[in-house]
């Protein structure tokens, strides 16, 4: 280990120039605040009051067709619609700056059952969402410079709904955080002359300290720059710049990472573990584009058990983030738990 595990130290995320403050020795204090309500009943697989399953009428009075693989739509309460005047841009006061967007939002549903999560489909359930992701993704391009395929799962992620589904907003301009990696990629490629991601996950099969679970062609790590208590990354181990690169081969091999890694994540607290997911590569219609390797973040919120959460408060918004248990021993946990 290069650093001393123990001793408050910072690490540096090299996709946005951040750093991290981590302080091990705190994660013995004691926790007498708020602690989650954890859901004791499990959904049944129809919902007849769920607007999301096959049949039923979605909150703007449409009709779901009887779906029996996965369901895309648009969404009733869209963030991003299309427009026509999209480049204009006020700047006449440098305070005062705002740009019209264009794009468009859409929801998909994973499976007809209601009350199976991604970590509970089968293999080929999996596959099934990575098609439609690829799909998706390849229809949206076309128009919109990025599509951000992600999910939120859980109440506690703001999950409206426990029926299997994640969202898609494309937009015409690329958004913040994407930027960022978009900056810091291209640095270091221009520094070393390698994609980062394939020399970090290179780097870190040799390791061995942060791997999750992997297989020939995709790996599952907790980052060394780590931000929540169990965050993952999950890398290709050959160059893949965006969704289209995937071949059939390595959607069968990715849909084993993700489930063996959910499964993990399901056994750590025994709940239907909650998070953020969603899936960064090559935004389109830029020139160069060598720096760049797809992959996924998933942030989760637990830190203790099913019930405390962490929380990105006082420190982490004034000053910056900082955790407690080191990404070497959740990665440790997360491993040594059964994947299946
Ligand atoms: P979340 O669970 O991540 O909030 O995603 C559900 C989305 O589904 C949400 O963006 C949309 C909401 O706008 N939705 C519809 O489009 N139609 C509905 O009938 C209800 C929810
Ligand atoms: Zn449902």
């Amino acid at each position: 280990m290069i650093v001393s595990e123990n001793n408050p130290h910072r690490r540096y995320n090299p996709l946005t120039g951040e750093w991290i403050l981590v302080s091990a020795h705190r994660t013995s204090r004691p926790w007498q605040g708020l602690k989650e309500k954890v859901e004791s009943t499990r959904p049944h697989s129809y919902d007849q009051n769920c607007y999301l399953c096959p049949g039923n009428l979605r909150a703007n009075g449409e009709k779901n067709p009887d779906y029996k693989g996965t369901f895309v739509f648009t969404n009733d309460f869209p963030a991003l619609i299309p427009q026509k005047s999209s480049s204009s841009q006020r700047k006449d006061n440098s305070l005062f700056r705002w740009k019209n967007v264009s794009g468009t939002s859409r929801v998909i549903c994973y499976s007809p059952r209601h009350d199976l999560t991604m970590s509970e489909l089968p293999l080929s359930g999996i596959q099934s969402v990575i098609e439609t992701w690829i799909k998706q993704y390849q229809e949206l391009s076309k128009e919109y410079n990025w599509v951000q395929i992600f999910e939120n799962k859980g109440d506690i992620m703001g999950a409206s709904n426990p029926h299997p589904h994640g969202q898609i907003w494309s937009g015409n301009f690329i958004p913040t955080q994407v930027d960022k990696e978009n900056f810091f990629l291209e640095k270091y490629y221009r520094d070393h002359s390698e994609p980062l991601l394939l020399a970090y996950a290179d780097k870190e099969l040799l390791l061995k300290e942060r791997i999750v679970c992997s297989n020939e062609s995709w790996a599952a790590f907790v980052p060394f720059w780590a931000t929540w208590p169990f965050e993952t990354i999950v890398i290709p181990l050959n160059p893949l710049r965006r969704f289209t690169d995937i071949t059939t081969k390595k959607k069968r091999s990715l849909a084993q990472v993700l489930k063996t890694l959910l499964i993990k994540y399901d056994n750590l607290f025994n709940v239907r573990f909650p998070y953020s997911m969603g899936w960064h590569g090559a935004p389109n219609h830029i020139e160069n584009d060598s720096h760049w390797t797809l992959h996924a973040h998933f942030y989760p919120p637990l830190l203790r058990s099913a019930s405390v959460r962490k929380f990105m408060v006082g420190y982490e918004m004034l000053a910056e983030a900082q955790r407690d248990l080191t990404p070497e021993s959740a990665a440790q946990k997360l491993a040594e738990l059964p994947g299946v």
